[in-house]
C-alpha cells in the first residue's frame, strides 16, 4: 500500500517485505489444520475484503492522524499496527447487522470494528467531529451503534466484558445461535471487572469471545511491568476458557482463530479466549508519540514494524496461488498486484469523501446548545 511519510510510522514509510517474514506468513497459514480449513473457506472476494477492511482501518487513522496535525481535531486513538486483531476477528463474525453477532470494540478497536460491522466511515468521522449527526449524536467519541451490532466502547477499561455478556446472555436466553465478541487489553486484565466478565461468562457458559489483544503496552506501561507471565496461556484454564494464541499481525490466523471459537460458542460450549500479541506502533494516542517512542527500544520498534500486517498480506496474497482476478491470463503476481492497487484506489477515494462530508456535517450540525441535558441522566437533589 502506499505509504504516508507525515503520518505512518517511520518503520511503514520505509517498509519492505521480509522474505523470512513473508515466508513465516504463508507457512502458518496452513501450520494449524483446524484454522488451515478455515482459511480455506475464504474465497478470493473473501480475501479482497479483508484485504479492504485492513485498507480502511489505516487509512481512516491517516485521515485522524492528518486531522490533528491540521488542528481539526486535539487527539486521536489509533489503532496502527493493530489493525488485524480487529478485522480478523470481525470478519469472522456473522455481520447480518442487527440480527448477527455483536461485537463490543474498546477504544483500539473502535473504527475498524464500527466499519466493518457496516457502521458508515462517515459516521465514525463524524462522531471525533462531535457532529449532530454522527451515531451518537455529537455526545461521545466511543461510538457504536446497535442497529449494526456494535455496542460502543465504554471508556472504563473492561467494563465492556461485563456488557457484553449481557448480550451473551441474551442470546442463550433466547436460543439464538449468536456470539458475542470483546477485545480486552493487557493493560484492561489488571482491572477487576475482566476477572468478573471472564468468570460470569464461563459460570453460566455464555457465547462470548473475548480477545486478550496484547499490544504489550497500557498507556505508557510496558506490559512486562504489570503482567508476570511471559503472555497469558494460562488465563484460560484459570477460568475454565479455552484460549488459543494467535498471531495478532496476521489477518488470517485471527480470521481463523475466531472463526473456530465463535463456532465453538454457537454450538453451545461457553465462552472462548484469543490471546491476540501485537505491538502498538504509535502512542497511547497521537499525544504521546514520544513518549511511546522512549518506552521500548527502537530495535523492538523495527521488528515489529516489519511486521506490518497489511505489507505481510500484501506480499502473501501477491506471492500466492490465490486469483484475485477471476481468471485473468498471465503473470497471477502481476495481476494480483494490480486488482490489490485498484482496491486501494478505490478505499483511498471511500475514506476521502467520507472525510469530506464529515468536514461539511462539522460546519453545518452541530448539536444545538439546547439540547444538551438530552439523554443524560442523573439524580436530581432534593
Ligand atoms: C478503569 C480505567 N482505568 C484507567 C483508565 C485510563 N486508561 C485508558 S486506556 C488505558 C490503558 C489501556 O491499556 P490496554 O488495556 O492494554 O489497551 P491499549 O490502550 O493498549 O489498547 C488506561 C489505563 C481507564 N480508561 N479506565
Ligand atoms: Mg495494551
Amino acid at each position: 500500500m502506499r505509504r504516508y511519510a507525515a503520518y505512518d510510522p517511520p518503520e511503514y514509510v520505509s517498509w519492505s517485505p521480509d522474505a523470512g517474514l513473508i515466508q513465516e506468513f504463508a507457512e502458518q497459514v496452513s501450520a494449524c489444520p483446524e484454522r488451515a480449513r478455515e482459511i480455506r473457506t475464504l474465497s478470493s472476494a473473501g480475501h479482497l475484503d479483508l484485504y479492504r477492511g485492513l485498507l480502511r482501518s489505516r487509512l481512516v487513522d491517516i485521515v485522524l492522524a492528518r486531522w490533528v496535525k491540521q488542528g481539526v481535531i486535539a487527539k486521536a486513538w489509533l489503532g496502527t499496527g493493530e489493525e488485524a486483531v480487529t478485522i480478523g476477528a470481525v470478519h469472522a463474525l456473522d455481520r447480518r447487522a442487527a440480527d448477527g453477532d455483536f461485537v463490543g470494540p474498546m477504544i483500539r478497536n473502535s473504527n475498524g470494528a464500527n466499519h466493518e460491522m457496516g457502521v458508515p466511515i462517515v459516521g465514525l468521522l463524524r462522531s471525533y467531529l462531535a457532529t449532530e449527526d454522527s451515531p451518537l449524536g455529537g455526545r461521545d467519541v466511543h461510538v457504536g451503534d446497535l442497529r449494526c451490532g456494535v455496542c460502543p466502547p465504554i471508556s472504563m477499561v473492561a467494563a465492556l466484558g461485563t456488557v457484553m455478556n449481557g448480550f451473551a446472555l441474551a442470546f442463550r436466553v433466547r436460543k439464538e445461535p449468536r456470539v458475542a465478541l470483546t477485545w480486552v487489553g493487557d493493560g484492561a486484565t489488571k482491572n477487576g471487572e475482566a476477572h468478573e466478565a471472564f468468570s460470569f461468562a464461563a459460570a453460566l457458559s455464555l457465547p462470548i469471545i473475548f480477545i486478550i489483544q496484547n499490544n504489550q503496552v497500557a498507556l505508557g506501561t510496558r506490559s512486562n511491568q504489570h503482567h508476570v507471565p511471559p503472555d497469558f496461556q494460562d488465563w484460560g484454564r484459570a477460568y475454565g476458557i479455552p484460549l488459543q494464541s494467535a498471531d495478532g499481525n496476521h489477518v488470517l490466523d485471527m480470521y481463523a482463530a475466531t472463526r473456530l471459537a465463535a463456532e465453538y460458542c454457537r454450538a453451545g460450549n461457553g465462552p472462548a479466549m484469543i490471546e491476540a500479541k501485537t505491538f502498538r506502533m504509535g502512542g497511547h494516542a497521537t499525544h504521546d508519540v514520544k513518549e511511546a517512542r522512549a518506552t521500548f527500544s527502537p530495535d523492538l520498534f523495527q521488528e515489529w514494524g516489519r511486521r506490518d500486517p497489511i505489507g505481510l498480506y500484501e506480499e502473501f496474497l501477491a506471492g500466492s496461488e490465490i486469483d484475485l482476478t477471476g481468471g485473468v491470463e498471465g503473470d497471477m503476481e502481476l495481476h494480483n498486484r494490480a486488482t490489490m492497487a485498484k482496491v486501494e484506489s478505490e478505499v483511498e477515494a471511500e475514506v476521502e469523501s467520507a472525510a469530506e462530508k464529515a468536514l461539511v456535517s462539522r460546519e453545518m450540525n452541530m448539536p444545538d446548545s439546547d439540547t444538551i441535558a438530552l439523554n443524560v441522566y442523573a439524580m436530581e437533589a432534593k
